[in-house]
């Protein structure tokens, strides 16, 4: 997901691109301002610590993009290319490391594992890409 920093700087297409240029397939794109409690389900697993309120409250604040990438090792792949979660320590060359700086404002979500790449495509997409 492109968080709403991103789509405000207009960094969605670079995004998409380097998805793209990767060799992944973009199966599913969605830009939407998500509702709190679309929000709220994404982190869930945040619910409970410091920053859970403002995050949430900062994702449904403004259109985000949805995307559903597909390839061989899609998941681990793109959290290398989102960077680390600070984008003050992401290497460069990733694109927290080339474009953000605010931990919150990281300018995107990649879902961590499969079960949660299951549960967030059916979140935003419903279950129509889940095998
Ligand atoms: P990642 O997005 O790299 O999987 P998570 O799952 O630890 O990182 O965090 C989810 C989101 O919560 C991050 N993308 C970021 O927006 C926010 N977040 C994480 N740690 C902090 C923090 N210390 N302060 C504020 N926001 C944070």
């Amino acid at each position: 997901m492109i968080k709403p920093e991103g789509v405000e700087r207009g960094l969605i297409g670079e995004i998409i691109g380097r998805f793209e240029r990767k060799g992944f397939k973009i199966v599913a794109l969605k830009l939407s301002k998500i509702s709190r409690e679309t929000a709220e389900k994404q982190y869930e697993e945040h619910r409970g610590k410091d920053f859970f309120e403002n995050l949430v409250s900062y994702i449904s604040s403004a259109p985000t993009v949805a995307m559903v990438i597909e390839g061989e090792n899609a998941i681990a792949t793109a959290r290398e290319m989102a960077g680390a979660t600070n984008p003050k320590l992401a290497k460069p060359a990733t694109i927290r490391g080339d474009y953000g700086i605010d931990v919150q404002r990281n300018i995107i979500h990649a879902s961590d594992s499969e079960e949660a790449a299951k549960r967030e495509i059916a979140l935003h997409f419903g279950n129509v890409y889940i095998e």
